[in-house]
């Protein structure tokens, strides 16, 4: 399929985020990708960003530009994104579902930030451990339980949270991939077994062809 070129250089979408992959990041390259619209992408490493933050709407990435405009708040960007790339709902109560897994998105992301912080800026490791160990103890399948039950109540055909592929799938896959890939201290691949509604959504997600196909997605799971 062709690249959908915007007509003005300018209107050309240009993300921001640090050189590594976080879901904050992936859920817009996916979703652009997906609908082949062009993007550029960069990387500010991290040893510079103590120099960069000022240049930032709210200090931090990601960071949308378009028509010399910047623009911050992963929800925010999520949703402009799909929309570019049909991949949000017109329906009002579709939009509900997806904007809800936006929110729990963040919201997993920020029980767990304190014990990567811990371990991240500040190097220690025996804090951040015990931080982990409460996150798992009080939110991890609290958490998760939230989602599946999301899933279970909006998903009819039990493959996309709005029986449509959105974002919402895109998020949640990329949410679960994080959590899942063992990449994260005393949190087993196994954790995803209590959430057998997730599993599948997640198995699903994973042979899904236009998703797998995609560059970004190898990037993503190589
Ligand atoms: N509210 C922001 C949070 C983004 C955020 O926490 N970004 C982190 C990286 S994942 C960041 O920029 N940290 C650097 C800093 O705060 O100086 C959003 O929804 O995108």
């Amino acid at each position: 399929m062709k690249k959908l070129l915007l007509k003005n250089k300018d209107q050309m979408i240009k993300l921001i985020y640090f050189d590594f992959n976080f879901w904050r990041i992936d859920i817009l390259r996916l979703s652009l990708g997906f609908s082949n619209i062009s993007y550029d992408y960069v990387r500010v490493p991290r040893e510079e960003w103590i120099n960069q933050k000022d240049n930032f709407p709210f200090g931090q990435l990601p960071v949308m530009i378009v028509n010399n405009n910047k623009y911050a708040h992963t929800h925010s960007l999520a949703k402009f994104c799909a929309i570019q790339a049909n991949l949000y709902d017109n329906d009002k109560f579709k939009s509900l579902i997806i904007d809800q897994v936006l929110d729990w998105a963040n919201e997993i992301t920020n029980k767990i930030a304190p014990s990567i912080r811990a371990a991240m800026r500040e190097k220690n490791i025996e804090k951040s451990n015990k931080l982990r160990k409460i996150f798992i103890k009080n939110d991890l399948f609290q958490w998760f339980g939230y989602l599946e039950k999301l899933f279970e109540k909006s998903s009819k055909n039990k493959q996309f949270f709005t029986d449509k592929f959105s974002i919402a799938d895109i998020t949640a896959w990329r949410v679960i991939y994080w959590f899942w890939s063992g990449t994260l201290d005393q949190i087993k691949p196994d954790f995803l077994e209590k959430f057998p509604f997730l599993q599948k959504f997640f198995q699903k997600m994973s042979k899904y062809e236009d998703f797998t196909k995609l560059k970004e997605y190898q990037d993503i799971t190589s």
